[in-house]
């Protein structure tokens, strides 16, 4: 297992590199270019010089998340193939460089959603927060200003300026796609990817829809163990895998996320690792990562991950905005921190109880 943590790149991001380095056990860095639109090539050279900011300060980069998909690609429109072809030459090129986990996520429209980027909690912090009943009130090609409020000034991944300024474009181009369609639309892509992928052994980790159920109508298609065994078996290459987001997959607390892990061992490189609360039904906050701060089971989560042998990459996710930090809402850098040790700790436990056994 490999410790890391996000990472913007140079001039997105209020956390650095050398701040990341002195966190105990972390090894790397899972980072992006965030200027690139989807659809374009990555080139050589850009990714080349990410690499060489990260690696001058001791780090190095464990994944990129994301290689985002564009939605000519998950509607399937005519302008597909060209974005297709892109794509792979930007593995060409991740892969030659020796970077070869990749996340994305195959989410209409919006990628993750919250309706609240600082929910105060008792504790004094303020975390992301979903609540559905006022999701069901939103109507969705309006809220750009809400969004754009929300970010104060940050450019949120999945929430970038051009996408909220086409939202009624958007929410009319995937009109006719259902979650049928849009399935088919992801095994052409990752048919299409194969063969670079095995290339370079390039693994692709696909981000489950956050929270975990159709919002504002749109489709989604990776929820729960069921749709991610199917996804799984539909290409059944390594290259398909899943970024096991606890987060993401326990917003559902109906999803049992050590039965999923269990479910898609051995196509895990990548795993999300967070805890939250649910409040009640429709609308839960995230904490602290560890157990007794929220409803989930981190220790068996940890556990099941051990146990069928993941040897991929862990990052803490969000984390709560502590100690008057003022960072992009979810990614500062103490309570991520605080996360990365936690988890650590608990696998330091896990190895040493399988040595005692
Ligand atoms: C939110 C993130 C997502 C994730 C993408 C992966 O904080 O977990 O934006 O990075 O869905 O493509």
């Amino acid at each position: 297992m490999n410790m890391t943590l996000r990472w913007y790149g140079p001039g997105y991001d209020t956390v650095t590199l050398e701040q990341i380095r002195q966190i105990p056990g972390v090894t790397g860095v899972v980072t992006t270019l965030m200027g690139k639109q989807p659809g374009e090539v990555w080139t050589k050279e850009e990714i080349r010089e990410l690499k060489s900011v990260v690696e001058a300060s001791g780090l190095e980069i464990a994944a990129i998340e994301s290689v985002n998909i564009s939605d000519d690609i998950k509607i399937g429109t005519e302008k597909r193939e060209e974005h297709i072809k892109n794509y792979i030459e930007t593995l060409d090129n991740l892969g030659s460089e020796g970077i070869n986990i990749v996340c994305y996520n195959f989410m209409p429209v919006f990628d993750w959603t919250r309706t609240d980027l600082a929910r105060p909690r008792k504790d004094g912090s303020t975390v992301l927060a979903y609540d559905q009943a006022i999701v069901d009130q939103i109507v969705p090609t309006r809220m750009r200003e809400s969004m754009e409020k929300m970010c104060k000034g940050f450019v949120m991944p999945g929430w970038e300026p051009e996408r909220l300024a086409k939202l009624e474009a958007l929410f009319d181009a995937y009109k006719d796609i259902d979650s049928e369609k849009l399935f088919d639309n992801l095994v052409y892509f990752l048919e299409a990817i194969s063969e670079v992928c095995e290339k370079h052994n390039i693994k692709m980790g696909i981000h489950p829809d956050d929270p975990a159920w159709p919002i504002f109508g749109l489709p989604r298609i990776v929820t729960n163990k069921e749709n991610i065994e199917r996804l799984l078996k539909a290409v059944d290459k390594p290259h398909n895998g899943i970024t096991l987001c606890t987060g993401s997959l326990g917003s559902n607390p109906k999803n049992d996320i050590p039965a999923i892990i269990k479910a898609a061992a051995g196509r895990i490189p990548f795993a999300h690792v967070r805890n939250l609360k649910y409040n009640h039904e429709g609308d839960f906050e995230e904490a602290a990562h560890l157990s007794s701060d929220g409803s989930m089971d981190m220790y068996a989560v940890l556990e099941a991950l051990y146990e069928t042998g993941f040897n991929g990459i862990i990052r803490p996710d969000h984390g709560r905005m502590i100690w008057g930090e003022e960072a992009m809402p979810g990614y500062g850098l103490y309570d991520r921190a605080l996360g990365a040790c936690y988890l650590n700790g608990v696998w330091e436990a896990l190895e040493k109880n399988a040595e005692k056994r």
